[in-house]
């Protein structure tokens, strides 16, 4: 009887193991809200990203764990925010990191449950080195992207990664379309396992190098350039100032005095709408693959970009430019629907993918599963999007509101209802006391200590520029 019983059990067993979902994850590098479907910059073309999101959800409130390449991409392989890994800056690799020592990657999590991983380009900012290597079973690799031999528009002072141009002459000389290319070639195939692919592209990360086919697709002389009021910053605490110390981006000054900022602007438009061209190489493949039913395809950028807003270029701030990310989720009993303005964040990934495809929950994780907004975009949540840059500096995003605390002290408060842009800091009004108070209480205390590689902690003895 028992016997009887265990083979009908197994009878059920085998065909919910068989039905496991596959998933494919697509990175953007520095990818901002400069899309069609976030509407961000009102003559950006991404009709192959638009597409996705018009097919499944719309994350339009999401934002990242830390506006920094590595840290943002640790946040989410790792599903934890900067307060419980210790990474703020580019610098220490995820296996490096003392509080990661026993935390799996997402991959090394679906492999450990049965799925084949593949992946290739920009996933980890650092790769899957020492001993993260066993995590992926099929390696795409990082194709290199043709570069020119001299700069091309970039001023002589500046960061040799700061540069643009109409080049090179073919897709085919850039990693991303290549990469796009093995992606699509292995999607064709056959698997006896369920596959989690990663596919990480590089653009629109610096330096904005793509053809002139997608440079064609913008008027350098007309394009919309941002808002940007010469009085918002009088509003501010004075801390964020220094924020360029640390990076290599060139002062928003610097960029007026190069008489630059149109052409660096199609330069960004342009390179989304080459990534687009790739993104869309990769899903039109899966759309034509024998996976396209049992596929779930999530799409997300680890952190936004400035092109002047703020008087800002790229990232790190803890303002809306910065910390708001395209996130696209779609795949089987996913329904169309509207915009989700329910906050959401990165490190949501990865309890959303374990819960979507049925994996045993994961208990340490940060984040929580989108799953009821991807029942209905209309759901609400009451958990805010934390972002944190440089260590004690946090932003709360809810629905409506923002709220910024430095590590000393200083405040900003937003109302997203009326001020997208962020423009008025209402930290000082009395009748926005309530409504501080209950972001506030979001705020996280402590966390692990800053980790820092030892050639990083040797450099310069570097401090949080906004202090
Ligand atoms: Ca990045
Ligand atoms: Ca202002």
């Amino acid at each position: 009887m028992i016997r009887a019983l265990f083979f009908i059990y197994l009878l059920f067993l085998v065909p919910i193991a068989a039905a496991k979902p596959n998933v494919l994850m697509i990175s953007v590098d520095d990818l901002n809200d400069w899309t069609g479907f976030l509407g961000g910059h009102p003559e950006a073309q991404t009709p192959h990203m638009d597409a996705l999101a018009a097919s499944g959800r719309n994350f339009a409130n999401a934002h990242c764990a830390i506006p920094v390449c590595s840290c943002s991409r640790v946040s989410v392989m790792s599903g934890l925010a900067a307060t419980s890994h210790g990474s703020y800056e580019i610098g220490p690799k995820y296996e490096e990191l003392p509080a990661l020592e026993k935390v799996p990657t997402i991959q090394r999590y679906f492999k450990d449950h049965g799925y084949v991983t593949i992946e290739g380009g920009k996933v980890l900012h650092h790769g899957f080195g020492g001993r993260l290597s066993g995590d992926i079973d099929q390696p795409l690799g990082r194709d290199k992207t043709k570069r020119p031999k001299k700069p091309m528009s970039r001023p002589a002072h500046w960061s040799g990664a700061w540069d643009w141009g109409a080049y090179p002459e073919s897709d085919a000389d850039m990693g991303d379309y290549r990469l796009a290319e093995k992606a699509a070639a292995a999607l064709s195939e056959d698997f006896e396992q369920p596959f989690f692919m990663s596919v990480g592209f590089f653009r629109p990360h610096v330096p904005l190098f793509v053809p002139p086919k997608w440079f064609d697709l913008y008027d350098v002389d007309t394009l919309t350039l941002p808002n940007n009021p010469a009085t918002d910053l009088d509003d501010l605490p004075k801390n964020f100032l220094s924020i360029n110390d640390y990076a290599v981006a060139p002062t928003h000054q610097e960029v007026l005095e190069g008489g630059v900022q149109r052409s660096l602007t199609q330069a960004y438009l342009a390179s989304n709408s080459f990534v687009d061209h790739c993104v869309g190489m990769v899903l039109d493949a899966l759309k034509a693959s024998p996976h396209s039913d049992d596929t779930y395809v999530v799409l997300w950028s680890d952190h936004g970009f400035h092109l002047g807003e703020k008087q800002h270029w790229a990232k790190r701030t803890l303002w809306e430019e910065s910390t708001q990310v395209p996130l696209l989720i779609a795949g089987p009993g996913i329904e169309p629907g509207e915009k989700c303005g329910a906050p959401a964040s990165l490190i949501d990934i990865f309890p959303t993918l374990v819960d979507l495809c049925g994996l045993p929950q994961c208990d340490h994780l940060d984040g929580v599963s989108l799953r009821p907004q991807l029942d209905d975009a209309a759901a609400t949540r009451e958990r805010p999007a934390i972002t944190s840059s440089y260590y004690g500096n946090h932003s709360v995003r809810t629905r409506d509101w923002r709220l910024i605390v430095y590590e000393d002290g200083a405040q900003e408060l937003y109302d997203h209802r009326n001020d997208p842009d962020e423009f008025n800091n209402l930290i000082a009004e009395p009748t926005h006391r309530e409504q501080y108070e209950k972001l506030a209480k979001w705020l996280p205390e402590g966390g692990v200590p800053e980790f820092r590689e030892k050639s990083e902690r040797d450099k310069v003895k570097k401090k949080s520029p906004i202090k």
